[in-house]
């Protein structure tokens, strides 16, 4: 299954590491503040350059330029996918980009390992993805290390059974991935299953993967807080245009 390689690579690249990390300067902003504060819909928009269900998603890896057309699009975070082996991310895109970006960004990788975490810290990045699939157990300790850094953690689930778990982790923010990671398989309607039991509990809820159109957000908008989107975005050719018509 592709996803156990990708965690496979993520442990190599993890076990590569450094023991330590020089300390950031810059001061964390909160991604649940930035979600819950807008006034528009809550866009988070995802600089993707590939991904394994859909190949590459663009050929032009203008970084810089698709950022800039995302903020003034009006979103109100930016996800950085920094996977390189099989989204072609990297994680010097953190420091490259954030003196220049002044909303929240997430760090979007396959984190397993606390040393990711410092990593995560030390790039510049305000919150960081966890994927519940991917840690299982080990959970509530890594959403726990994470809030130790002074970084927020948002919660990847994809069953109501991940879900519970949430609520039970001490997370306050919570993804549900529409796509489940171990077929591709993308469902909106995961949302609309899903997000009673974390609403119910009070926490954030954000809908991640596979929207496409205005119509799709407006379909989600009464079961999540904010909505997270990248292959839309970045195949469009024209970000700004996208990220306003979905906000
Ligand atoms: C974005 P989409 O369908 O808009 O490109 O999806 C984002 O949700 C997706 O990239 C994602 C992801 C992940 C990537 C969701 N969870 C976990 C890597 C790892």
């Amino acid at each position: 299954m592709i996803l156990d390689d990708i965690v496979a690579s993520s442990q190599r690249r993890a076990a590569a590491l450094p023991e330590s990390f020089p300390s950031s300067s810059h001061a964390p902003i909160s991604l649940r503040k930035a979600i819950t504060q807008t006034r528009n819909n809550a866009v988070i928009a995802e600089l993707k350059f590939a991904s394994p269900s859909r190949g590459v998603i663009t050929q032009e890896k203008k970084t810089e330029a698709a950022i800039t057309d995302m903020i003034q699009g009006g979103c109100c975070a930016l996800s950085i996918l920094t996977e390189p082996d099989y989204f072609l991310g990297s994680p010097d895109t953190i420091p490259a980009i954030r003196e220049s970006v002044p909303i929240p960004i997430l760090r979007k990788d396959f984190i397993v390992d606390e040393h990711q975490l410092d990593e995560t810290r030390s790039l510049g990045a305000d919150a960081v993805l966890l994927i519940s699939s991917v840690l299982g157990d080990e959970t509530e300790h890594f959403v726990k290390e994470t809030q130790r850094r002074g970084l927020e953690p948002l919660l990847e689930v994809h069953t109501r059974k991940e879900a519970r778990q949430a609520v039970d982790s001490g997370v306050e923010l919570v993804g549900i991935n529409n796509r489940d990671l171990k077929t591709f398989r993308t469902d909106l309607s995961t949302t609309k299953n899903i997000a009673p039991i974390l609403r119910q509990a009070g926490l954030t809820v954000i809908s991640a993967s596979g929207m496409i159109w205005p119509c799709d957000i407006r379909s989600l908008h009464q079961y999540a807080d904010g909505f997270l989107i990248g292959s839309s975005i970045m195949s469009s050719g024209n970000p700004r245009k996208r990220v306003e018509g979905f906000v």
